[in-house]
């Protein structure tokens, strides 16, 4: 209760902030994008984890007007960094359960871009596996809606969902970030090093990329790049950054 009440006011009095965290290429450490990652420093309650306040939110339908500002905030940051002529650096914005199911979600989408100018390629949506399960039509359907606007979709935590991985090939999908349970492991544990060789293997044959998440070590990065993952997002590279340090980073490099 204390924590949906705060988060009623929260929008209001402007305690939610997006920090963004690189997404770069694992042989160079070029950022090519950055995740918007929530936060929410309450008057009362003081930080709070989305991990906390993200099921509260969905749960009492506040989900849609803040993911509305998450989706409008970050573009609106975003057109900052591509109006610097950063154009091959993309935002990604992660998509709650309830707001995908929102009937007129592309509708929204194509909204918010055109209000804000950002190109529609500019803008990468993370949908988890768990969104995909039921009613494969309508899925179908709304990713398709999501593509013919110009963004691209990914997978956000891959391999944690439970769900059958015959959506992979019905669904118009571009990357699948793989999970930082995967990683953790890497490259000492046996059983780690399976499972994430059979995982990129997998993704690259059918023509996905692969974004692996949680890297925080050079000995990760350098065996997920030897088995073909493509790009990287982790602490190793950067944590998550407000707005003016992360475009400080893309002006400056590491
Ligand atoms: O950034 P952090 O590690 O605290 O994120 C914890 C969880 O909260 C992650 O699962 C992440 O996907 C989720 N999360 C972070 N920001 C957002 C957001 O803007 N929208 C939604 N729906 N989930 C988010
Ligand atoms: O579920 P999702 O992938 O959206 O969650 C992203 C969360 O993972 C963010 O809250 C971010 O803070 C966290 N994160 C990002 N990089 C790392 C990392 O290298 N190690 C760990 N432990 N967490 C990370
Ligand atoms: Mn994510
Ligand atoms: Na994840």
């Amino acid at each position: 209760m204390a924590v949906e009440n705060g988060l009623r006011k929260a929008l209001g009095n402007g305690e939610l902030e997006l920090l963004y965290q690189p997404k770069v290429k694992m042989g160079s450490f070029e950022i090519i994008g950055a995740e918007a990652l929530v936060r929410w420093t309450s008057s009362e309650l003081g930080s709070v984890s989305p991990v906390e306040f993200i099921p509260v939110a969905e749960q009492s339908g506040l989900i849609i007007p803040i993911g509305d500002w998450i989706l409008e905030t970050a573009c609106r940051q975003a057109k900052h960094w591509y109006d610097q002529g950063r154009h091959d650096v993309h935002v990604a914005v992660n998509l709650s359960a309830v707001q995908f199911r929102e009937r007129d979600l592309a509708g929204r989408v194509m909204q918010v871009l055109s209000s804000v100018g950002l190109p529609p390629g500019c803008l990468d949506l993370e949908l988890t596996e768990s969104m995909l399960v039921d009613d494969a039509e309508e899925t179908v359907a709304a990713l398709n809606r999501l593509k013919k606007i110009g963004v691209t979709l990914s997978i956000d935590d891959f391999g944690t969902g439970y769900s059958s991985l015959s959506y992979l090939t019905r669904f118009p999908l571009d990357a699948l970030k793989v999970d930082r349970a995967f990683v953790t492991g890497l490259p000492d544990d046996g059983d780690a090093v399976t499972m994430a060789k059979a995982i990129v293997s997998m993704a690259q044959n059918l023509g996905f990329k692969v974004v692996a998440e949680g890297i925080e070590t050079e000995r990760q990065n350098a065996f997920l790049h030897a088995l073909g993952s493509d790009i990287g997002q982790g602490f190793l590279y950067s944590r998550p950054l407000p707005l003016s340090a992360f475009m400080a980073l893309l002006k400056n490099g590491r």
